[in-house]
């Protein structure tokens, strides 16, 4: 349903599907060009450690457009920048932590969206703890909360997940399954068949998706979604997908991964799948793809530029964004700091 303001219902888009598809392969490309970029101004000593979303598009961006940044929460790993920005956080914000830029990496009030975390799985108990305070304030908001399959052999993944189950919360637990948690295969990561089977342990739905479909995604997401929204409590997605780059801008795995592997996974890019669908339908061309690629880098461009010349970080920024009201013995360290650093 294409509503008054131009904008495409949530859970109308599977049926809206060039429509939705378009969006879509914007925000995927938007993607990869991003990671481009910035793994080009890494290596020039320009932009820090960097973990590529390049494979796992249609997960990340097939699950971002299933959830409302108006009123849902979005609870990041590290690998899912653009849902985030999806979601509502400026991309020159996001772009600003990875420069160092302390106060302009603040997350603005109103944009639903928790840090990146490094610590895995340990944004999970807290994306549990987030949703069930929001069931219990009444409010109709869900959580999205992402993690990879690595993640899911924390302990903190089965506390979040179980304690999920048990108070009903209304989450959505996303498992980016892209095979690598660094050099750790898939293979040896665990010994059950499905991350989505382990669902069932905790009492409530899992389920397994082409990770690299962004239709099956978005709707697999958007079941999850309604399911949580209307009282029925959480789900796990097992997204199935490949990561077809490094683990971050400090690995090289060429000294771990069997290159047919990567080549095959090639062959199942989830951003060629929709540029080939849209091309037999005649919406897409080599024309359309030069102008949009030019379109996106200029956005992308925009954003980088924007973040670089926020101002450079003061000693004392440490202490910026960590506590609403500084307790005393923090705002002491800090007058300490300044003092000796002669500011
Ligand atoms: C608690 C914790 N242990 C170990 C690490 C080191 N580490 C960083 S990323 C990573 C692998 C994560 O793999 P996965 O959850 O599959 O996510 P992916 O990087 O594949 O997106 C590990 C072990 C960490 N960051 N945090
Ligand atoms: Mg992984």
């Amino acid at each position: 349903m294409l509503l008054p303001d131009g904008t495409i219902a949530a859970g109308a888009k599977s049926r809206m599907e060039e429509e939705f598809l378009l969006e879509a392969l914007r925000w995927m490309m938007k993607s990869r060009l991003y990671d481009q970029r910035v793994i080009a101004l890494q290596r020039q000593g320009q932009f820090g450690v960097f973990s590529p979303g390049t494979g796992q598009e249609a997960s990340i961006i097939g699950s971002a457009m299933a959830v409302d940044p108006s009123r849902d929460w979005m609870v990041p790993q590290y690998r899912e920048l653009m849902a985030t920005v999806h979601h509502g956080l400026p991309l020159e914000v996001i772009s600003a932590q990875y420069l160092g830029k302390i106060a302009p990496a603040r997350i603005p009030d109103g944009v639903k969206v928790l840090p990146t975390q490094v610590s895995i799985a340990a944004q999970l108990p807290q994306a549990t703890g987030l949703a069930w305070g929001l069931r219990l304030r009444g409010e109709d908001s869900v959580v999205i909360a992402y993690v990879g399959e690595g993640g899911s052999s924390e302990g903190d993944f089965h506390e979040a997940l179980n304690l999920a189950g048990v108070v009903h919360a209304p989450i959505v637990f996303f498992l980016q399954n892209n095979q690598w948690a660094i050099s750790t295969s898939r293979r040896v990561q665990s010994a059950t068949q499905s991350f989505a089977l382990r669902a069932a342990g905790y009492g409530f739905e899992g389920v397994e998706v082409d990770g690299n479909d962004v239709m099956a995604v978005y709707d697999a997401a958007c079941d999850a979604v309604e399911r949580a929204r209307n009282g029925g409590g959480p789900s796990l997605i097992e997204a199935v997908t490949y990561r077809m780059s490094f683990h971050n801008t400090t690995d090289n795995p060429s000294r771990y991964q069997d290159p047919k592997e990567f080549e095959e996974a090639r062959t199942r890019d989830p951003i060629e799948r929709v540029q080939k669908y849209l091309a037999g339908l005649g919406l897409w061309d080599g024309k359309r793809e030069t102008a949009l690629t030019e379109e996106l880098r200029e956005e992308n461009e925009h954003a980088l530029k924007h973040a670089a010349g926020a101002a450079a970080p003061r000693p004392e920024d440490v202490f910026a964004n960590v506590y609403g009201d500084p307790p005393p013995r923090v705002l002491r360290q800090r007058a300490e700091l300044v003092d000796r650093s002669g500011v």
